[in-house]
């Protein structure tokens, strides 16, 4: 019995739930309706596959006494409870590999969006603002410019190979050296943003980066300094971002993740200077795919008794 907390855009993976497993599809029910459900079903429940961004609290672990496996249909497992799977000796999967190219793509996306300023020009030609001739401010070109990325794993090494076709000069930070890249490593994330016209944040949620993007590494950013974040909400401090962009202390942003999804600071979605996204890198169809069948695949070797194809250790 798996416990399904979100549905995939692949026909092909709900399928395969469905055929190979007994399946409580949370998802399908109203959001308040959810605790009764799983307090109903929980006893039963020997998989739980989630999400990057729901994952398993300690509350959900408590429902579920029979959990094995918790498989996630993502790279970023910040959501687990590790105190718990730890504990009770239940494995953990994600999805590495598969959407390392969707994600880079959407960091670069997002960078040329804010870089060149898209929303707002798409805006100026559907808002009859190009035959009122009002002026246009140029922007900035990226060659020459400086992208420093933190966190320099799969996704930042697939955002450094990108924007080096940009010709901009490319620095990383984080804080285990990689030995196989020719990119130059900042001696800290402040350093980093100092060094850098362009932030691209690649890296992991949880405890050791919460607010670490904060009110000193925006302004060492600085007013001509641009934030991207494909990571997660948590690594930025929201307010001293909403803060900083709002009094051009910091340039402009281009974010795909947010401290409290859905929610969106207002004022955050009120400055013409950030592009926004809702949480999207590795929304394509062909990507959602790879991830729901490595979910099932993992989920498949567990209970054959086989290696998993992907544990978190
Ligand atoms: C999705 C993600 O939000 O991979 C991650 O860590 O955040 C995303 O891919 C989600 O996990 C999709 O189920």
């Amino acid at each position: 019995e798996i416990l399904v907390m979100a549905p995939s855009p692949s026909p092909a993976v709900m399928a395969q739930f469905d055929a190979r497993f007994t399946c409580h599809h949370v998802w399908r029910l109203p959001a308040d309706e959810h605790e009764a459900f799983i307090a109903r079903v929980g006893a039963g429940v020997r998989g739980l596959a989630t999400t990057g961004t729901i994952g398993m609290d300690a509350a959900l672990a408590a429902r579920l006494p029979r959990l094995e496996i918790v498989a996630v249909n993502g790279i970023g497992v910040d959501a687990v409870d590790f105190s718990v799977t730890r504990a009770r000796g239940i494995r953990v999967t994600n999805t590495p590999g598969v959407l390392t190219d969707d994600v880079a793509d959407l960091a670069v996306a997002l960078l040329l969006a804010a870089a060149r300023r898209i929303p707002a020009l798409d805006h100026y030609v559907r808002g009859g603002q190009w035959q009122a001739r009002v002026p246009l401010q140029p922007a900035r070109t990226l060659r020459g410019k400086t992208a420093g990325i933190y966190g320099f794993g799969r996704i930042g090494k697939a955002v450094a190979q990108r924007l080096a076709g940009f010709g901009m000069a490319l620095r990383y930070f984080q804080p285990n050296v990689v030995a196989t890249t020719d990119v130059p490593r900042s001696a800290s994330l402040l350093a980093l943003a100092e060094e850098s016209d362009y932030l691209v944040v690649c890296a992991p949620g949880g405890a050791a980066t919460r607010g670490v993007i904060d009110a000193a590494v925006l302004a060492a950013l600085g007013p001509q300094g641009t934030l991207i974040n494909v990571a997660r909400g948590s690594i930025v401090d929201e307010a001293a971002l909403v803060a900083a962009l709002a009094h051009g202390t910091l340039g402009a942003a281009g974010l795909d993740v947010f401290a409290n999804e859905p929610e969106v600071p207002a004022a955050l979605a009120a400055l013409p200077n950030v592009v926004l996204t809702p949480h999207v890198g590795s929304l394509t169809v062909e990507t959602r795919h790879a991830m729901g069948q490595l979910v099932i695949d993992n989920l498949l070797a567990h209970f054959a008794g086989a290696a998993l194809l992907t544990p978190v250790p």
